[in-house]
């Protein structure tokens, strides 16, 4: 692993690190690293420092950056039609979303473009299939979730966070939504009411710090639903398309939910693609008119959606990660170092805990960086290592001599 040579602070990137500060809203803490150049698993600096991307942008980089076959399908599509909006169609969404619903097995899928969409979308097809479907009392439906849970920014996902700092300052939020523990059947049991609509749940909370429920959670929480009318929706925005060794992490406990929400990887790095994916009893709910977006099954979106699913099958990438990921998990677990509390994760999601008496997780991202190694720390003790599904395992072999340096 080449260290760096230029300190952060050189010239170049100085200079970009104060505009960004100057121009940018200060809604994040980024490492002072400023890329130019990404390939595979690589990036580089403007220093020209290289790195291998163990954050994968929070697993939307499954395929690497920049895969040949998912740049050849964006180029191609380019040449030809970028937008139509959904008034007309185009020859791109419906083959799209036949190839996503063939390898998710559902029936039929509704795109959209970021994460949070797909997420509102979920949560206005299950509210109006309880109305419908259900015969719950208009304005009545309700929606379970779990405390530590992320999915997604907009003013009505952080109104159900159980994240004071995500919600502060931004409401008032939108009704109809219960907390219950992550992991505790128990408490989703006590919680369903008859007003009860959905669960909607993350397989393996990302943000929270890779946070795996205990064996069985999701199909009990699944069996559960099913036994009292209740859609079990999963949102494998960030487990989902190989991650955590499976091509959906609800493939780990055979559970087949009622609506799968897709985002991240769908769109290869390349361009925001985003899907929520069910049958007809809960897709019919949505008549003409009621629900879209503006880019939402738009034909460059489509294209690069098709290969970015066409590369995570083909080339077998939830097999890599449930082997690499395995592989390297033991290799964590194997470093005697006095600040690791834990290593937990499935496949290639991965956090480190450090322990709080080793102080926050930020400076070894920074002792990281320095080695040539970018992750990035979430909820101050968890150091992610989420790296493309496409890396080589001599590159996470030489990332592991330094990250054992590190955590030493
Ligand atoms: C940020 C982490 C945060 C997600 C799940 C929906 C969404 C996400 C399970 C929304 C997005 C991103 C958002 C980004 C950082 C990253 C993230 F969990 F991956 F680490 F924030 F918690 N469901 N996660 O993980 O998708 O609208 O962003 O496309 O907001 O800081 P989006």
């Amino acid at each position: 692993m080449t260290t760096v040579t230029a300190s952060p602070t050189s010239s170049l990137t100085h200079q970009y690190l104060e505009e960004a500060e100057r121009f940018s809203a200060h809604n994040y803490h980024p490492l002072p690293v400023v890329l130019d150049r990404g390939e595979g698993s690589w990036v580089w600096d403007v220093d020209g420092n290289r790195y291998l991307d163990m954050l994968s942008s929070y697993s939307a980089l499954n395929q690497g950056h920049r895969h040949p076959l998912i740049l050849k399908a964006a180029r191609d599509q380019l040449e030809r039609l970028t937008l139509t909006s959904r008034a007309f169609h185009n020859d791109q969404m419906g083959p799209f979303l036949r190839e996503l619903c063939e390898a998710s097995g559902f029936d039929a899928a509704l795109p959209m473009n970021t994460g949070a969409e797909a997420v509102e979308t979920a949560i206005k097809m299950v509210r109006k299939w309880g109305y419908q479907v259900r015969g719950v009392p208009d304005g009545q439906a309700e929606i379970i979730v779990c405390e530590d849970n992320f999915h997604g920014r907009t003013t009505t996902i952080v109104g159900f966070s159980s994240e004071a700092q995500y919600r502060e300052g931004f409401g008032p939020f939108t009704p109809g939504f219960k907390l219950v523990p992550y992991g505790d059947v128990e408490a989703l049991r006590r919680a369903i009411g008859s007003n009860t609509v959905g669960f909607m749940v993350e397989p393996i909370q990302g943000e929270a710090g890779v946070v795996v429920p205990p064996d069985g959670y999701l199909r009990e929480t699944a069996a559960l639903c099913r036994d009292n009318g209740v859609a079990f929706v999963a949102d494998e925005i960030q487990t989902g398309l190989g991650r955590t060794g499976r091509l959906f992490c609800c493939d780990w406990e055979g559970v087949r939910p009622d609506v799968l929400v897709v985002g991240k990887a769908l769109g290869g790095g390349v361009y925001p693609v985003s899907a929520v994916i069910a049958d007809a009893e809960f897709m019919d709910v949505f008549r003409p008119g009621d629900h879209g977006s503006t880019f939402g099954g738009n034909p460059l979106g489509a294209a690069v959606g098709r290969a970015s699913l066409r590369v995570i099958l083909e080339e077998d990438l939830s097999r890599r990660s449930d082997e690499l990921g395995s592989w390297f998990m033991d290799r964590l677990r194997a470093i005697a170092s006095p600040h690791v509390e834990e290593v937990r994760g499935k496949g290639l999601l991965i956090g480190v805990v450090i322990r709080e008496s080793s102080g926050p997780a930020r400076p070894f991202c920074e002792a990281l960086q320095e080695r040539g190694i970018l992750a990035k720390e979430t909820h101050h003790q968890i150091v992610r290592f989420a790296p493309p599904l496409t890396v080589g395992r001599a590159d996470l072999d030489a990332a592991l001599a330094e990250i054992e340096t590190v955590l030493r």
